[in-house]
């Protein structure tokens, strides 16, 4: 039995699916981690490192990686690829000025050997703000439709605030993850 077997029947049996939040800075994912987790979203410090949270989730456990977004801490991103089963990438969507920013870094995140396997989940956070662009418009600011037709991918607009959204994108990307790794289910 090869070790892609070995590790898909381990964590079939755990049903485990490793995500990984990234994105700039400022973009949400700590608040959207602790919003999906019921926690208190008032009082949010930048992370510098990353946080671990691991959360209950339909029948699955959640391990979810929130990894610091600083410019200069995007090139440690790469320590935490290993084993990634789905991305989520968090915009700022009213961050108009960094979106040039926000492609370039998506774009290279994605050239990643290791992380060509995994689902991709875009949020369009901060749809609660006024001038805050579409997900539609999002999608072509980013070239989303340039990305290898292998991969699959889905946006959705969220407010980490109202938590309008939230559920729509993960609901999809645990059923993608799950369609591809518990497929024996
Ligand atoms: P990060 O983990 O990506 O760095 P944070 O981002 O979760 O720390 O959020 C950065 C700031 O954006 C926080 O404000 C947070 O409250 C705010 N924020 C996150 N999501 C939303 C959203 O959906 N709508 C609005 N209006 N604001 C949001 P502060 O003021 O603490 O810097």
């Amino acid at each position: 039995m090869g070790l892609l077997s070995i590790i898909r029947k381990i964590k079939r049996k755990e049903k485990e699916m490793r995500i990984l939040m990234v994105g700039l800075d400022n973009s949400g994912k700590t608040t959207i981690v602790l919003k999906i987790n019921g926690e208190d979203t008032s009082v949010i410090s930048p992370t510098l490192g990353f946080n671990i949270k691991t959360i209950s989730y339909q029948k699955y456990t959640l391990n979810i990686w929130d990894v610091g977004g600083q410019k200069t801490i995007r090139s440690y991103w790469r320590n935490y690829f290993e084993q990634t089963d789905g991305l989520v990438w968090v915009v700022d969507s009213s961050d108009i000025r960094r979106l040039n920013d926000c492609r370039y870094e998506l774009h290279n995140l994605l050239k990643e050997e290791r992380l060509s396997g995994a689902s991709l989940l875009i949020f369009a956070n901060k749809q609660d703000i006024q001038g805050a662009l579409s997900p539609d418009e999002i999608a072509k600011v980013l070239d989303l439709d340039a990305m290898d037709k292998s991969r699959h991918w889905r946006i959705v607009g969220c407010s980490a605030f109202t938590g309008e959204g939230l559920l729509e994108g993960f609901d999809w990307l645990v059923q993608d993850v799950a369609s591809r790794i518990f497929m024996l289910d």
